[in-house]
């Protein structure tokens, strides 16, 4: 039961779902307006097709569709639900709600970020970089809402294999080889998990850090995230972005807050609505964000990032990595193994796909199956050398 008290100032659920109702609408007719969504195409030189790459660049964001099929979606539910399932009961605990230990507690970073229903962890605050200005309006949830829900999960190349499997899907490896080059580097992953009725807000932000005083700084300096949607998403529970952020450099998110007369709900904003199996791509210079849950529908979207090497090399830790870690080639070269290991780990689970070629380990394959000896030295533990910028 939930025992949180939010100030009676904030809306209920009841009250916040049915204030944001014509606005969801409104902003379902604009991303529909939106010539960027489609399945993943190629075009006469092999090469993701220039169409797709031409709207990603314009608006900054592209929905892939139909990318992952019924078979491999139960096998990524399935994973998803058991995760969280072991979800430490509360934040700290040791146990999950039915009394077994918690999963991940010998993992080098705890796979879980649990929140109290509908809350905004991040704004207003200075976490991640101080990158979430504005904190999002944070309904008073059901009575019968839970103390703690799960919000994010981490480290799912290690704890879910059909997660692994999707890591090397080899259209997805494609779109981020178009994006970012044939020498693309990994960034990071999490699943952000927004419960039914319950889930809570990402605050409005732009994601990079680093680069935007770069004096080679470009719309596709800090890279771009994919999200595979594992159930239906809709307005109410998506992610939100604002197209064409990503060109113009660092946006005073307070300030449009206000321009907006103090309301969240930016008129020039769409819904990212996608069918399960779909998959979007987010350039991470984008305005983007996603409000507190308060429908019936649950989202799990698994979130896993890409840059350009050259944007990466030689830079420190930033959001969530330590302001000491240097990105250089060898710290480059074993995050960048997963993705060869996930290569082979799907190939291993789909023999009749064509397996992606991951051109930085050309000649490097066999060092790099995926069995026992690699999940002991790439996997476990791989998301202590995310590449965060
Ligand atoms: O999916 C969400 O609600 C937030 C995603 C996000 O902020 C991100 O991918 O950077």
């Amino acid at each position: 039961m939930n025992h949180v008290s939010t100030p009676a100032t904030e809306p209920t659920r009841a009250e916040h779902a049915a204030t944001a109702a014509a606005y969801l609408k409104a902003g379902e007719e604009r991303a529909r307006a939106l010539a960027n969504r489609g399945p993943v195409r190629f075009g006469a030189d092999g090469g993701l097709h220039p169409d797709i790459l031409e709207a990603y660049w314009k608006h900054g964001f592209y929905v892939f569709e139909g990318v992952v099929g019924a078979a491999e979606l139960d096998e990524l539910r399935a994973d998803a639900d058991m995760m969280i399932g072991r979800a430490p009961v509360r934040p700290g605990a040791d146990v999950d709600a039915e009394g077994r230990p918690a999963l991940g507690r010998d993992y080098a970073r705890d796979p879980y970020t649990l929140v109290k229903p509908l809350s905004d962890p991040w704004g207003g605050t200075d976490k991640l970089n101080g990158r979430h200005p504005h904190r999002m309006t944070q309904p008073r949830p059901d009575a019968d809402a839970p103390d703690y829900v799960v919000f994010l999960m981490y480290g799912m190349c290690q704890a879910m294999p059909a997660a692994l499997c999707v890591y090397g899907h080899p259209h997805l490896l494609a779109v981020a080889e178009a994006i970012n080059g044939t020498d693309f580097v990994p960034y990071n992953d999490a699943i952000f998990v927004k419960q039914a009725g319950v889930g809570g807000s990402v605050a409005w932000h732009q994601d990079g850090v680093t680069h935007w005083d770069s004096p080679d700084w470009d719309e596709g300096s800090h890279g771009f995230n994919f999200q595979v949607q594992l159930y239906p998403t809709t307005p109410a529970n998506c992610l939100w972005v604002v197209p064409g952020t990503h060109k113009g450099g660092r946006i005073d998110i307070k300030r449009r807050v206000a321009e907006n007369g103090g309301d969240e709900k930016f008129p020039d904003a769409v819904p990212l609505i996608c069918e399960p199996g779909d998959v979007t791509a987010v350039n991470r210079q984008m305005l983007h964000g996603s409000f507190a849950n308060t429908s019936p529908d649950k989202r799990i979207s698994i979130t896993m990032g890409f840059h350009r090497r050259r944007s990466v090399l030689g830079q420190k830790g930033k959001l969530s990595m330590k302001a000491d870690d240097v990105y250089d080639e060898q710290r480059i070269f074993e995050r960048s193994a997963v993705i060869q290991v996930a290569i082979d780990a799907r190939r291993q689970r789909f023999p009749d796909e064509t397996p992606f070629r991951y051109r930085p380990f050309d000649g490097l394959e066999e060092r790099f199956r995926y069995n026992d000896e690699t999940f002991e030295r790439v996997i476990r533990d791989y998301n202590m050398k995310d590449l965060a910028i």
